[in-house]
């Protein structure tokens, strides 16, 4: 698939006052600093539709995109930001389980890690939430850019061995190079048929 517009819609402390119910969606996941607007970015040709940020743990709210008029692309809060309080982790907590429980049009979770580290206990926890919810995930491994070749290939095996998947089921990425771009914009279309 292609995306031929991308438009900012709102920006929710609650999912439950989204009013834009109905569209298909598609949910953007991973760990703080990750790369999820570099990625929403990327994929909608936009310098900064998406705020992107160095420093972690910025994205405090449920972001929503219209694509292409057809469907909305959900940029999740993130996760696993070591120096966040507890009542912090207990408001993302209670986002995340509104959304899911609220999110009826969910099409597909594209879930990130980062390719040069192993996947944490949370991005273990999320993986083994959807797969238990039965919500269908594409797994994304992010910052490419940042191995060569042969470490690439070596990361996604030891990701896809903790992750419970199959290696072919990563799709490196790159918000520098572009690289993957089309193999998740195809597993898109495909979550959305
Ligand atoms: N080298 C490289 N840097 C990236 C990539 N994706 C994101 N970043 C950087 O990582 C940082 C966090 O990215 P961001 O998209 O804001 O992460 P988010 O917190 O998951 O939304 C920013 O400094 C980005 O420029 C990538 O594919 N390659
Ligand atoms: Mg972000």
């Amino acid at each position: 698939m292609n995306i031929q517009s991308a438009t900012f819609v709102t920006s929710l402390p609650r999912y439950g006052d989204f009013p834009g119910i109905g569209l298909p969606q598609i949910a953007v996941a991973g760990k703080s600093n990750v790369g999820k607007s570099s990625l929403i970015n990327g994929l909608c040709r936009q310098k900064n539709l998406a705020k992107t940020s160095s420093t972690p743990g910025k994205t405090r709210l449920i972001n929503v995109f219209l694509l292409n008029n057809a469907f909305h692309l959900i940029d999740l809060p993130g996760y696993g930001y070591a120096k966040v309080s507890k009542k912090e982790k207990a408001t993302w907590g209670q986002m995340m389980g509104e959304y899911f429980s609220f999110s009826q049009t969910l099409k597909s979770v594209i879930q990130l890690v980062d390719i040069r580290h192993l996947p944490s206990k949370e991005d273990e926890e999320m993986v083994q939430f959807l797969r238990a919810n039965d919500i269908p995930f594409i797994l994304v491994a992010t910052k490419a850019d940042k191995l060569s070749r042969a470490q690439r290939q070596r990361s996604v095996n030891d990701i896809a061995h903790k992750l419970i998947i199959q290696p072919w089921e990563i799709t490196s990425w790159s918000a520098q190079t572009g690289e993957g771009k089309d193999a998740i914009l195809q597993q898109i279309g495909k979550a959305l048929e």
